[in-house]
C-alpha cells in the first residue's frame, strides 16, 4: 500500500450559530447523515460537538453517549469527542467527556487566545485529563494551537509517558486570533518541534484553510477539514455541506498521490481500541 492522508471531519464546533450558518450539522439526526457523506467522501475521522435542543454548544453526557453510539451505528469512522468544548466550558464538565467512551478525545496543550475569548487548558487540567485517557484506554489527539504548545506535550510526554495505543498524534490548529498563524513557514516550524514518531494532520481556520491545507499536503501531514473550522468553500460562497470540504481534501490528497485513509488503517495507526 502506498502513503495515504487521513483526513479528520470537523463537521460542528462550538463557535458558529445554527442562525448564522444553516448548513451546520446541529441536531443528532443531521450530524449522523453528515457524518456517513463525510465518511463516503474519505474521512476516516470525526471529531464531534454536540449542541441542545436550542443548537448551543453542550457537554451533556447523555447525549454525548447517545452520539458515540449512533455514529458508530451508522458509521464506520473514528469517534473523537472534543473536550475542548466552546470556551465557557468548565473543567469538570470537559473531563466528563470521557465518560461518554469514545474511541478517541481531543486534549489541548496549553492556554491560548481566542478571539476576543480565552480558551483555558493549564498544566493541572492537561494533565489530569490525559491521566483519565490512559485510565479509560482513549486515544488522545494532541491539539496545538501555538509553538509553546508542542513544548507543553514534550513536557507531558516525558513526565507521563506515551498515550493509550502507544502512538503520538498531534493535530496543528492553525489561524485562530491569538494562536499561530496559518501558514507555510510556522507550519514546518511547528511539524520540526514535534515529537520523534509523531504523527500530525492540519487545519487552518477561515481564510488560512486552504493555505494550510496545502502546506500540510506538501510538508508530507495529514488533514482536517469541516465547518468548526470553515464556512466559507471560496469567497463570497458559504460552504453548503461538510461532505464538500472533505471532497475537496481527498481531491487534493489524491493529487498530491496520497490518497484518503481508510478507517481501518486509522485505527491501526493511531491505536485505537479495536
Ligand atoms: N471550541 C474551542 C474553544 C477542541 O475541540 O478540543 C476548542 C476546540 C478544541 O474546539
Ligand atoms: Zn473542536
Amino acid at each position: 500500500m502506498g502513503a495515504t492522508t487521513l483526513i479528520t471531519v470537523a463537521p460542528t464546533g462550538a463557535e458558529s450559530a445554527k442562525a448564522d450558518v444553516p448548513a451546520l450539522p446541529v441536531t443528532l439526526d443531521e450530524l449522523v447523515q453528515t457524518a456517513k457523506e463525510c465518511e463516503a467522501a474519505g474521512a476516516a475521522v470525526v471529531h464531534v460537538h454536540i449542541r441542545d435542543d436550542d443548537a448551543r454548544p453542550t457537554l451533556d453526557l447523555g447525549r454525548l453517549r447517545e452520539t458515540v453510539r449512533a455514529l458508530r451505528d451508522g458509521t464506520g469512522l473514528i469517534v473523537q469527542l472534543s473536550t475542548g468544548g466552546a470556551v465557557t466550558d468548565p473543567y469538570e464538565d470537559r473531563l466528563r467527556v470521557l465518560e461518554a467512551e469514545p474511541d478517541m478525545c481531543s486534549l489541548t496543550c496549553g492556554t491560548v487566545n481566542f478571539g476576543a475569548d480565552v480558551f483555558m487548558n493549564p498544566w493541572p487540567f492537561m494533565v489530569e485529563l490525559y491521566q483519565r485517557t490512559r485510565e479509560l484506554e482513549i486515544v488522545p489527539e494532541f491539539e496545538l494551537f501555538d509553538l509553546g504548545q508542542v513544548a507543553a506535550l514534550h513536557r507531558l510526554l516525558d513526565k507521563h509517558g506515551l498515550p493509550y495505543g502507544g502512538h503520538v498524534h498531534c493535530d496543528l490548529v492553525m489561524g485562530v486570533p491569538g494562536g499561530m498563524p496559518g501558514d507555510a513557514r510556522t507550519l514546518v516550524a511547528a511539524v520540526e518541534a514535534l515529537p520523534d514518531g509523531a504523527t500530525w494532520s492540519a487545519t487552518g481556520v477561515g481564510r488560512t484553510t486552504l493555505p494550510v491545507l496545502f502546506a500540510a499536503l506538501s510538508a508530507g501531514g495529514h488533514l482536517r477539514v469541516g465547518m468548526e473550522d470553515t464556512v466559507t468553500f471560496a469567497k463570497g460562497r458559504p460552504v453548503a455541506a461538510n461532505a464538500e470540504l472533505v471532497e475537496r481534501a481527498a481531491a487534493a490528497a489524491a493529487l498530491a498521490q496520497r490518497p484518503p485513509m481508510a478507517a481501518a488503517d486509522a485505527r491501526a495507526l493511531l491505536g485505537v481500541k479495536a
